[in-house]
C-alpha cells in the first residue's frame, strides 16, 4: 500500500503528503550536499552545515505551500513564524545528527504537528501527529496521527508501507547510552550503564537520535537515554523539536518516554529551544532508568 492510499481521506492527509514530498527533496540533498560548515550559527549557537540550511529551507517552502499549515518553528530558527492561514502548526529539527553527516552515517528529520497559534504553552500531549524521516541506505518515514505507527520506504519515488502497526515490547535488552560523558560526574548513570553491561544488554548506539530511536521501533525493544549533567542539567536534546515528537511516536507504539520524573509529553513548552533529559523506549527499560536515576 502506498502512503496516499493509507492516508485516504484523513483530515491531515495533505500535511503528511506535503511532508513526504519535502523528505524526498531532503533525501536528494543529503546525497549531494557540501559537507563543509557554512559559517553561520543556528539559534542555539551551533555551527550550521550546508545540509542543515538546505533541509530547513525545503521544509519552510513546504509549510508555506501547504494550505493546512499556519505556523512554523524550527531548531534552526530563533522564533516561530506565521507562514499561512492554516490551522495546523509544525515544528521540526530539519536535520538531526548533523555531526554524523561527514562520516556518512544515518541522519534524520523530526516533526511535531499541533493545532495551535503558538508553541509556547503547548505540551507534547497536544500533538495531533508526529513524523520522522530516516536518511540511511534507504529513506524511510514513520509517523503517527495518534492511531499507531507505520513505516513507509521510498521506493522508485513513492512511499510504500513496509511495516504496519509498529509495537515495542514491555522490555528488551538493547541500550543506546547517549551522553556517556555524564558518567564522569553522575555515579547513578554510571551504575545504570554498568547494569546494562553486566546484564548482557546489546549496545546499539549510532550517535544520532533518529537512527537510535528508529532502531528501537523497528526491532521492537530497547531504550535510548540522554541525561544531563554539570552545567547542562537538562542535557542537549530539545523538547519541542526532538523529544516531544519522539515521545509521542514511542507511546503510540506501546513504549514510554520520561525525563527521569515526568512523562515527556506532559512537560510544558516555556521556551522554543527548551532542553530536556530523555529516557525513551520499552516501558520497563524506561522505568529502570527512572529507578536508577531517582
Ligand atoms: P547532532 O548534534 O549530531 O545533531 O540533537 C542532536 C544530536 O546529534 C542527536 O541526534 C544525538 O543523539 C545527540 O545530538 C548526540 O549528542 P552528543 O554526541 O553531542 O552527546
Amino acid at each position: 500500500m502506498n502512503l496516499k492510499e493509507h492516508l485516504g481521506d484523513h483530515i491531515l492527509s495533505p500535511t503528511i503528503l506535503a511532508l513526504a514530498e519535502a523528505v524526498k527533496g531532503i533525501s536528494q540533498a543529503v546525497k549531494t550536499a557540501d559537507m563543509g560548515k557554512v559559517g553561520t550559527m543556528n539559534s542555539s549557537g551551533e555551527e550550521q552545515i550546508a545540509i542543515d540550511v538546505q533541509a530547513d529551507e525545503i521544509l519552510r517552502k513546504m509549510a508555506e505551500a501547504c494550505d493546512q499549515v499556519g505556523l512554523l518553528a524550527s531548531e534552526e530558527m530563533e522564533g516561530e513564524d506565521k507562514v499561512g492561514e492554516g490551522e495546523y502548526a509544525i515544528c521540526h529539527d530539519p536535520l538531526d545528527g548533523s555531526s554524523l553527516f561527514d562520516v556518512n552515517l544515518s541522519v534524520g528529520t523530526i516533526v511535531g504537528i499541533y493545532k495551535t497559534n503558538s508553541f509556547i504553552g503547548v505540551k507534547g500531549d497536544d500533538q495531533v501527529g508526529a513524523f520522522v524521516a530516516v536518511y540511511g541506505p534507504r529513506t524511510t518515514i514513520f509517523f503517527t496521527l495518534r492511531d499507531g505507527v507505520n513505516e513507509f520506504t521510498l521506493i522508485d519515488s513513492e512511499f510504500v508501507m513496509t511495516k504496519e502497526n509498529i509495537k515495542v515490547a514491555e522490555e528488551g535488552k538493547m541500550f543506546a547510552p547517549g551522553n556517556l560523558r555524564a558518567c564522569s560526574e553522575r555515579k547513578d548513570y554510571l551504575k545504570l550503564v554498568n547494569y546494562w553491561c553486566e546484564n548482557q544488554y546489546r549496545l546499539r548506539y549510532s550517535g544520532g537520535m533518529v537512527p537510535d530511536i528508529n532502531h528501537i521501533l523497528i526491532k521492537g525493544m530497547g531504550v535510548f537515554a540522554y541525561p544531563g549533567y554539570g552545567d547542562q542539567p537538562n542535557g542537549k536534546l530539545r523538547l519541542l523539536y526532538e523529544c516531544a515528537p519522539m515521545a509521542l511516536l514511542m507511546e503510540e507504539a506501546g513504549g514510554s518516554a520520561s525525563d527521569g520524573q515526568n512523562r515527556v509529553l506532559e512537560i510544558v513548552v516555556k521556551d522554543l529551544h527548551q532542553r530536556t533529559p530523555i529516557f525513551v523506549g520499552s516501558k520497563m527499560e524506561v522505568q529502570r532508568c527512572k529507578d536508577f536515576l531517582a
